[in-house]
């Protein structure tokens, strides 16, 4: 090892092996870690092990970063942002940070030059896909944000094992496989052994006199201790580098002991277990499960931890937890962490001897409270009798959290015993439950929707209670996704087409400046670049296809895609009814002139929720009929791409041509995959719901497919008594679709298996997928009309670029920081 490379040497010299970001640097420091950390050398590298050591090369950069951010907060006594979230979907760092570095070409040289396949390379990353879809992305998007507006911040999390499942498509129905993501190891990040905290669960609660005063004591029956696991988040083009912070559950090394030297080897084994499993798995479902003690244990585990380190890091710093809620504000990404505000009272009264007043003043001025969804099935609730029997001490604490609230709500509201009922922490209603959504928002000095027709739903609806007392605390907050994954990463072509219109990269770091393409709509040079770009990346995604899926598309031909979770109320198979329609009028008429397209879906079911997986089932079997009948399998085509992450979704949103957003109206809170496809130059099927709503105001009514009721007119048709089968009688082409699935076309003559879903439709369609077929399909064939024109549709495509400013995640940040958190950039330098 030479001198420079020794522990203890300066770093942050420019030439220094681990600094350096010169081609020679980048070669000798990849060339140094494969020996030194991996055993290897060029000559006997497997792919995996030049992944591991490209990582070292980037992370050691990083490193460099993030020690100075972090002493440039610390000076500056800023306000953290501690961003709590059960989830966070990061997708693989390495092209991530390569791009934030601004070293992604020298990169691909020094690569090139030692003879390395670079794409191979970044092909080895395992994701680390610890969350289920919308709201963990959303948090890795914020997280780059965050980074890159310079904003002191953390983000915390659980550090799962196993995260989201891989998806197998067998004989067309999903297969679950479990997620061993740190099998071959986590380069990203470090280990912090020594940082690691109690959790208590279970057990009694006593009293005691403690200087006069009458404290409480929680004697617990388990004790589980969280490591703190760190990974780096770089921002872009600039040197702040923040923390994102991941607990892992341990037995505390103590209890195996005292078990030990008792003899009871069985037990020590046992608690361990017991321990460990609170960071097994990530519950794969974007809804809560009813009673799930472990989910419980997860969400206490992590909320517990990060609050103990945020006063650990607050008691170093200022020695006092006098103006805690100045130093931190802790946002609560929905209710999975809402026990936090517990936590911290119990954390403030219990451990550091404050009173109830001056602890409820902290903690009621450090959380503000993202709400995510309106769907009733998905508002948390827990059993007293669960969440008494795992946190008594907490329990008391929300009792009392609940006394005085129903106390100051009596006064306001003079007795309105129907309201107090309604908006108390206790639904006494349903075997009594505690509701998460409630305790969060008593305990959050500020409360926000993801989209302004979600949050103007929040206020009317689910808290309108809430809102009546409080309205100065809600607030909207659209979410955003970041450009630096969702278009540098994942289409280059198009980042670079953008750099070249706008004279520099400014965009990226500015989206607004996009504005700039406007006058190229109608410029025939530049229609010819677009056009040029977007066959590319089909046929780029056609190659995929054919490698990884087996099927044979054609780049020629219209991609109509939807990908995101799978679930009724996103309506999948209202697309499948579109398409099963198409295929009839082929098989009727089979010349008739239809646009040729390809449809692709994508996305996973929560394992226990059926209907999921058999419209899973469904999509494929009408796949398998229609792109083997040569009839119409020249102009239809249907996709279902396995195993949808964020490692293969960078493959689509370049690629895509129509992007479905059909979700019935009222129910998909923001959506983010809307704003990833629009800013890749996709255009939008879809209802005036979530996002959407204002996706379409951006880019214009004329550049949008907009169809469907209003959320208002589905509500006053179920409310008149909607009967979803007399649609059928005067809607020949649904009726006929219907009638299609039933039949056992799809299914090999089974008429038992897609009975279910036919049935269901008929006679519940609890989302209204009949009311708005006919819609849907005269908006697609004005979609199909539309694509005979090219230069129209090239237009549309580049103003709907040119107008997605609004949705990079960097305004959603700035926004957060105004409005809720009131926070300044902290800018780090090297
Ligand atoms: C989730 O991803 C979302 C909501 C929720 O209650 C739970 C999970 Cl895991 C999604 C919303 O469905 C989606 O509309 C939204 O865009 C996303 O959260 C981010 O806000």
């Amino acid at each position: 090892m030479s001198d420079m490379n020794r522990p203890g040497s300066a770093v942050g010299e420019s030439d220094h092996i681990r600094t350096g970001l010169s081609k020679e640097q980048l070669k000798q420091a990849y060339i140094d870690n494969l020996f030194y950390l991996l055993g290897r050398f060029l000559e006997v590298a497997t792919p995996h092990d030049s992944y591991m050591a490209a990582a070292y090369t980037v992370r050691d950069r990083m490193l460099d970063r993030w020690i100075k951010t972090a002493r440039t907060y610390k000076a500056s006594q800023a306000r953290t942002v501690c961003y709590l979230s059960a989830e966070f979907l990061l997708g693989p760092h390495l092209a991530k940070n390569l791009i934030n570095l601004g070293i992604m070409e020298v990169s691909r040289e020094a690569g090139a030059e030692l003879g390395l396949d670079f794409e191979a390379i970044l092909e080895q990353e395992e994701e680390p896909g610890l969350g289920n879809g919308g709201l963990g992305r959303l948090a890795a998007c914020y997280l780059d944000s965050l980074a890159t507006l310079q904003i002191p911040a953390i983000g915390y999390g659980i550090r799962y094992e196993f995260g989201i499942f891989d998806q197998l498509i067998e004989d067309g129905w999903q297969v679950e496989k479990s997620d061993v993501w740190l099998r071959d190891g986590n380069p990203w990040e470090l280990p912090r052994p020594k940082l690691r905290f109690p959790v208590r669960f279970g057990g009694h609660t006593e009293t005691f006199q403690d200087d006069g005063r009458v404290r409480v004591r929680w004697i617990p029956d388990l004790v589980v201790e969280g490591r703190a696991y760190d990974t780096p988040i770089l921002g872009y083009g600039v040197s702040n580098a923040n923390l994102l912070r991941l607990w892992s559950a341990h037995a505390p090394e103590s209890f195996d002991f005292q078990a030990f030297n008792t003899g009871d080897y069985y037990g020590a084994v046992h608690a361990k277990v017991e321990a460990e499993t609170i960071s097994k798995v990530l519950y794969p479902n974007d809804e809560p499960q009813a009673g799930k003690e472990l989910r419980l244990k997860q969400q206490y585990f992590f909320a517990s931890c990060s609050l103990q380190d945020m006063i650990r890091l607050q008691l170093g710093a200022a020695g006092t937890l006098e103006g805690f809620h100045e130093k931190f504000v802790v946002q609560l990404n929905d209710t999975h962490p809402a026990i936090a505000v517990a936590e911290l009272m119990r954390l403030l009264i219990d451990e550091h001897r404050m009173d109830w007043e001056p602890a409820w003043e902290i903690t009621r001025r450090t959380f503000a409270f993202t709400n995510h969804t309106l769907l009733p099935e998905a508002l948390e609730t827990w059993t007293v009798a669960l969440f008494g029997r795992l946190l008594p001490r907490l329990l008391e604490i929300v009792y009392e959290i609940n006394r005085r609230f129903l106390d100051k709500v009596r006064m306001h509201f003079l007795g309105d015993e129907a309201r107090i009922a309604r908006m108390s922490l206790i639904d006494e209603g349903h075997g009594r439950r505690i509701r998460m959504a409630h305790l969060a928002t008593v305990g959050s000095f500020a409360i926000n929707g993801v989209a302004e027709m979600h949050s103007e739903l929040v206020k009317s609806t689910i808290l309108k209670d809430f809102h009546d007392l409080w309205p100065e605390r809600f607030h909207n907050v659209t979410n955003g996704v970041t450009p630096r994954r969702f278009i540098i990463v994942s289409n280059p072509r198009l980042a670079r087409l953008l750099t070249e219109c706008c004279g520099d990269d400014g965009w990226v770091r500015d989206m607004d400046r996009l504005r700039s393409l406007e006058p190229l709509a109608d410029d025939v040079g530049f229609h010819e670049d677009w056009r040029r770009m977007k066959t590319a990346a089909k046929r780029d995604l056609a190659d995929w296809l054919r490698r990884r899926v087996g099927v044979n598309v054609d780049p020629e031909t219209l991609f109509d895609v939807q990908v995101k979770r799978i679930h009724e109320y996103k309506r999948q198979h209202l697309n499948v009814l579109h398409i099963i329609t198409l295929y009839e009028r082929l098989k009727a008429e089979p010349n008739r002139d239809v646009a040729p397209r390809t449809f692709v879906f994508g996305g996973k079911a929560a394992p226990g929720y059926l209907m999921a997986k058999l419209i899973i089932k469904l999509i494929n079997s009408v796949a398998e009929v229609i792109n083997q009948d040569p009839q119409v399998n020249d102009r239809l085509r249907v996709v279902f791409m396995p195993d949808f992450n964020v490692k293969n979704a960078q493959h689509l949103y370049p690629a895509a041509d129509l992007s479905e957003q059909i979700s019935m109206a009222g129910k998909e809170a923001s959506g983010t995959g809307n704003m990833k496809f629009a800013m890749n130059g996709a255009l939008t099927i879809g209802t005036l719901d979530g996002a959407n709503v204002e996706i379409r105001e951006e880019v214009g009514d004329e550049n949008f497919f907009l169809f469907g009721h209003t959320a208002e007119q589905l509500q006053r048709l179920q409310a008149e008594g909607y009967r979803p089968w007399e649609i059928c009688n005067d809607r020949f082409e649904l009726r006929s679709a219907l009638d299609l699935i039933a039949s056992g076309l799809f299914s090999h003559g089974d008429k038992e298996l897609f009975r279910p879903l036919v049935e269901n439709l008929l006679y519940q369609d609890p989302f209204m997928v009949l009311a708005d077929y006919e819609l849907y399909l005269d908006r697609q064939t004005e979609v199909s009309h539309a694509w005979r024109d090219p230069k129209h549709w090239n237009r549309m495509s580049i103003l709907n670029v040119a107008r997605m400013g609004k949705f990079s995640s960097d305004r959603s940040i700035r926004d957060y920081c105004e409005r809720i958190w009131r926070v300044r950039p902290v800018p780090a330098e090297l």
